[in-house]
């Protein structure tokens, strides 16, 4: 096991003991490779996995595995299981609602001021007069936008393949992306980090939005140019940016972006279920892979995603 360090391995030997005292749980630099059948990791060193032949399953950290995957050793024969707890989206959908009306309510401008004692009032648009556009309409997106649309704002999408969310409009492939933007008030990302997304979010995609338009960014670091980000609210094509991912992270203590008075910056918190919740369902996998059921949520090597 190799996700926290070891003073997180801790808090996973204490939750899995609890939940399946059957189970050897090791911390990774002490495991003998050779001795494991399941790994769980947010970012191993290159050619660790590929070094344990009795590998049977790898379980991802996170939703996300692309610090996974980005091993050239990856061993892609074996499935990679991405973490998808029942709280995870419910979390994300927490997230994006927040973050949407903090855009909205412009709550970094406020923040600032009252860190000066100033008294600024201004009035704010509502949400139903912001089109939302959710990029990547997958577990993380399909809850954000039913829980986008309980507030309020009208919501589509943007996917690979069709989707078909209740309220949703769904704009399908690299064909339909300049129709989906030019709609998009807000951009959600919440797309995987693959080779087709890296750099999306660059200031080729804020030209083909509406003036002003706003982005959270909660998918991967690698999906953002972050100083094309700081030069389109510099310049008023973007209004304003909630970002949670960043690359590399931790974002610099010296960045820029930190004091941009239009961007709010979250440390990589938008989906994060305790450790308690992500064992149990480790733990839940692991026994449904001995009685010969495999998870859905797997890793699809030729996707990428
Ligand atoms: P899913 O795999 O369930 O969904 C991904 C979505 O993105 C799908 O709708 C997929 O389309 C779409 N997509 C992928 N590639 C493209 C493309 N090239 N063009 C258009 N659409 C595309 O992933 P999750 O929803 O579980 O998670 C998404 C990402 O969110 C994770 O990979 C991770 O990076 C990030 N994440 C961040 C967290 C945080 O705390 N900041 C927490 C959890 C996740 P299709 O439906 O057709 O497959
Ligand atoms: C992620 C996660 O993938 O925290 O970012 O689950």
């Amino acid at each position: 096991m190799k996700s926290g360090g070891r003073a997180g391995f801790e808090e996973w030997l204490e939750h899995l003991a609890a939940l399946a005292p059957a189970l050897r749980v090791q911390y990774w630099e002490d495991a003998d490779p050779a001795a494991v059948d399941y790994a769980l990791v947010w970012d191993p060193e290159p050619g660790r996995l590929a070094a344990m032949p009795g590998l049977r399953c790898i379980f991802g950290a996170g939703a996300g595995v692309d610090l996974i995957t980005r091993d050239p050793d990856f061993p892609r024969h074996i499935p990679l299981v991405r973490m998808t707890p029942p709280g995870a989206a419910q979390r994300m959908g927490d997230y994006v609602c927040w973050a949407a009306l903090h855009l909205l309510r412009q709550g970094r401008r406020m923040a600032l001021s009252q860190a000066r004692a100033v008294w600024e009032d201004f009035s704010c648009a509502s949400a139903p007069d912001i089109r939302v556009g959710i990029m990547g309409l997958g577990v993380m997106g399909a809850r954000a936008a039913a829980m986008l649309q309980g507030l309020g704002f009208p919501v589509h999408g943007w996917s690979r393949s069709e989707k078909r969310l209740p309220g949703v409009t769904d704009f399908v492939g690299e064909a339909a992306l300049d129709d989906f933007l030019r709609v998009s008030d807000l951009v959600v990302c919440l797309l995987p980090d693959t080779l087709a997304t890296q750099g999306i979010l660059g200031t080729a995609l804020f030209a083909r939005l509406p003036r002003g338009a706003l982005l959270i960014n909660a998918g991967r670091g690698r999906q953002q140019i972050l100083p094309d980000i700081l030069a389109a609210l510099d310049e008023g094509q973007l209004g304003g940016a909630v970002l949670d991912v960043f690359d590399p992270e931790p974002l610099a203590a010296d960045d820029p972006a930190w004091g941009h008075p239009l961007l709010t910056i979250t440390p990589h918190v938008a989906s994060l279920p305790p450790r308690r919740e992500r064992a149990a369902w480790v733990a839940g996998c692991i026994a449904g892979i001995e009685a010969g059921h495999w998870p859905e949520k797997v890793y699809n090597p030729g996707l990428g995603y």
